[in-house]
């Protein structure tokens, strides 16, 4: 809080983005402390329901929700939160200041193994000047955007435009020790990390793109955003989920790909642009770009440094050259 309290006087801001800083903190801690006990307690199990994406829902992720929605209600400065787990957008506080738009618990697959989850989100502010309409806030549009790798105690704050950080948690559970983080320039830690089993299922471009570069770095995946993007975010390199359009079934194509905009996409995306890269979709274009026509809407995904951005986005713009 005292990084936030400098950050907010330094740019002369007010105090409500702290209020709403420590409420997705407290709610951070509380997911943490039930992920951790959770094998002991009867959490990791399925809770029997289905989720808006048509997914089993953990009991994890009701409770993620629970405490999530409880900490932004008592902050009082949210006037709506999206999340992954509440199909309709979840109307908080009609006076508030902010949009928050979040995943409680991204990674799902992870949690019956006590594997790391993220808690994800965006943040944007009403408009101060003129009409306040709440339309759907595009990621540039985004004024904080953070992640925390559950249980790991690790925090990833970006501030728009003024940086990217990485807080740890202490013996006291307070997130200290804020770091910068800046990609890394030099490619000798560089890392790639997709969904290897889907190869065959991209476009040939992105298939060509894989086949040309994937001796050149390590390979890391576990399956949930926040973790894996964590590594991209400290080595360097790519995190990407394109889409899927040659399946061997056509009906499990997903030509607008499989990852959430609003809380998963384009909250690295801008935690990304703050460090330095890079983040389109499919066709290319940048993800803090996209406006949402949707709260739920899907995109496809490539996000790390930029020269690996930029080089996989020529092959994007070849529709379906031949595999090489
Ligand atoms: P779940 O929360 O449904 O497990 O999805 C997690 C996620 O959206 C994202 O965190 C991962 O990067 C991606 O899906 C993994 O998807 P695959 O299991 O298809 O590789």
């Amino acid at each position: 809080m005292g990084f936030l309290l400098t950050h907010q006087e330094k740019h002369h801001r007010t105090h409500h983005f702290l209020v709403l800083m420590d409420a997705l903190i407290s709610a951070a801690k509380h997911i943490e402390h039930f992920y951790l006990t959770g094998a002991l307690k009867g959490n990791i199990g399925l809770a029997g329901s289905v989720n808006v994406q048509g997914e089993d829902v953990f009991r994890m992720d009701q409770i993620a929700q629970e405490l999530t929605i409880h900490h932004l209600r008592a902050s009082r400065r949210v006037i709506y939160a999206i999340s992954e787990e509440s199909e309709e957008i979840v109307p908080i506080t009609p006076d508030g200041r902010y949009f928050v738009y979040f995943d409680p618990l991204d990674g799902s697959s992870n949690v019956p193994h006590g594997l790391p989850v993220g808690f994800m989100f965006g943040v944007a502010r009403k408009s101060l000047e003129g009409e306040e309409d709440n339309h759907l806030r595009a990621g540039k549009d985004y004024i904080a955007a953070g992640m925390f790798v559950i249980p790991t105690g690790t925090f990833t704050l970006a501030l728009k435009d003024a940086g990217a950080w990485r807080f740890h948690l202490d013996e006291t559970m307070e997130f200290v020790r804020p770091t910068r983080i800046l990609l890394p320039e030099n490619r000798k830690n560089w890392e790639l990390s997709f969904n290897s089993a889907n190869r065959r299922t991209y476009s040939k471009g992105v298939q060509n793109w894989i086949t040309n570069n994937e001796s050149n770095y390590a390979f890391r995946y576990i399956g949930a955003l926040a973790a894996d993007f964590h590594r991209t975010l400290s080595n360097g390199g790519m995190f990407m989920y394109p889409a899927i359009v040659n399946h061997p079934d056509p009906r499990k194509n997903r030509p607008e790909g499989k990852l959430r905009l609003m809380y998963e996409a384009a909250v690295v995306a801008f935690i990304c642009s703050e460090a330095g890269g890079g983040a389109v979709d499919e066709s290319g274009r940048p993800i803090l770009d996209v406006q949402p026509k949707g709260p739920h809407q899907r995109t496809a995904l490539y996000v790390g440094s930029k020269p690996l951005v930029e080089d996989v986005t020529q092959s994007l713009a070849i529709p379906n050259p031949p595999v090489q």
